[in-house]
Formats: C-alpha cells, structure tokens, sequence
C-alpha cells in the first residue's frame, strides 16, 4: 500500500514566486511575530525581499492583542479590516473599524491599534515609504469605510470600483480600491503598466492572467505584480467577485 498523503500537501500546491509577480494562497503561509506587537502576528505577503517596492501582509490580532507603543517609523500605513473589530489611532485620532473600514496614516504620525472585540482580527496592512510631491501638501490621516465609499460603474461593463482614498489625488503616492466584477465580466484589454499591485480577493473567484499564464484565484488569495506585468482578470463563478488593489500611481520615475 502507498503511504497515505492528505490531500494539498503534494502536487496541488497553488503558490508561486517569480521575478515580478506572485500568486500566494493562504494556505501554507508563515506568520511573524514582531517586538512591536502584542497577540498578533503579520503573515507578510509582498516585501523587497522578493522585489516588491511596498510590504503588504494580512495581519492577525486576537482579543487584547495590538501594538505595544505608538509606532513612530517614518513610513505611511494602510489598514483594512477583514474581519472583527480593530480601534485604530492615527496621532491624536481614532476610530473603531469593522469589517470594510480602513485608515490610512501618514509618514511621521504615529499608528496604535488594539482589538478589544472579542474575536479574533484579520487585516490587511500596508506600508511603505512616503515620496512627497512638491508643491503639494503631505496628505492628512484618514478613516473610512468600503460601505460609505460610493461604487462607480464603469460604463455598461458589469464592472464597478470603489476608491477608497480617491483618485488622481497628488498629494497621494498610492491608490487603495475595490475592483469589483459581475460574473462573466472582465477588463476590456490586457493590461500592462509601470504601476505595480497588490491584490487580496474579498469576495468570489476569478481566473488571473499573469505574464502568460492563467491563475485561479478564490477569496482570501493574494496576488503581487511587479510594474509592467501584463495582467487580466475574469470572473468566473455565479456570485461576482471583488478585490482590493494596491496601486501606486502619481509619481515620476528617474
Ligand atoms: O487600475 C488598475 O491598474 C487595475 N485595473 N488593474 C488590475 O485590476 N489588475
Ligand atoms: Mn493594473
């Protein structure tokens, strides 16, 4: 008799890491526990280990759990709660977010959170270095709420987004929004761009073009891509699908 080997251990593996883009399931994903943090742990997902010019990584709080002090690091932060409930603090302002609020919090204010809930948190956090834009004004912390941000069809495409620190805003050196997809619909082109993403299905399935090849993506999968990736989603499955998408946009290049 051959040995017994459970199911996804051997040969369904669906994680991937190549030059400019990654497809990382959360399955078989490794967490790391961090001095600033107290009963949480970040399980990261893009960093310039691998080649990305941001980190993103889906951080866990468990009740009681956050930061130990108010994190002074020099860099801007995003946070976006997937589930429980995270009191964030920006500087001086606060605010409790359910599942679908988010913050961001510029570079030089200090970011706290604790989870006083009693379940546990999952997030997605992003942080990176600031690129002022002159003639503009460094951007101001920010709360908010995938349910308060309007969706904004595009044409009669079944497609809609959602911006959730606005667009085409210099004072911004990246764009956080929802991408959201009726079933069957897809990008009009492939696209290929100098801004690179980070992904994290929300809702529902797709199949992910990256460079030449087609990924299955299901909810909770994260996907980076490198600048120039060509890339295309379709929604497969009969519910829609949505992700959020880190952009970073507005800045020229040397
Ligand atoms: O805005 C974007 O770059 C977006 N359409 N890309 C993507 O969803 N892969
Ligand atoms: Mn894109």
């Amino acid at each position: 008799m051959p040995a017994f080997v459970p199911p996804g251990v051997i040969g369904h593996n669906r994680s991937l890491v190549t030059r400019n883009y990654a497809v990382l399931p959360p399955d078989g994903m490794f967490p790391s526990l961090l001095p600033g943090l107290r009963d949480a742990q970040v399980y990261y997902q893009a960093t310039p280990r691998m080649g990305a010019r941001f980190v993103q990584g889906r951080l866990e709080v468990l009740p009681g759990g956050g930061t130990r002090e108010p994190r002074q690091d020099g860099l801007e932060h995003f946070l976006f709660v997937l589930a429980g409930t995270l009191d964030v603090a920006a500087g001086r302002e606060t605010a409790a977010l359910a599942a679908g609020g988010f913050a961001y919090v510029p570079a030089g204010t200090a970011l706290s959170f604790v989870n006083r809930g009693t379940e546990a948190v999952q997030a997605v956090w992003i942080k990176r270095r600031y690129v002022p834009a002159p003639g503009h004004a460094a951007p101001a912390p920010r709360f908010g709420s995938r349910e308060a941000t309007p969706r904004t069809l595009v044409d009669d495409s079944g497609r809609w987004r959602q911006y959730l620190l606005g667009t085409a805003d210099m004072t911004m050196d990246f764009e956080m929004n929802v991408m959201g997809f009726a079933p069957g619909t897809h990008f009009h082109c492939v696209e290929t761009h100098i801004f690179e993403h980070g992904l994290v299905m929300l809702e529902g399935q797709g199949l992910q073009l990256l460079d030449r090849e087609w990924h299955e993506l299901w909810t909770g999968d994260f996907v980076w891509m490198g600048s120039f990736v060509p890339q295309q989603f379709y929604c497969t499955g009969w519910e829609g699908a949505a992700y959020l998408l880190y952009k970073d946009v507005n800045r020229d290049v040397e």
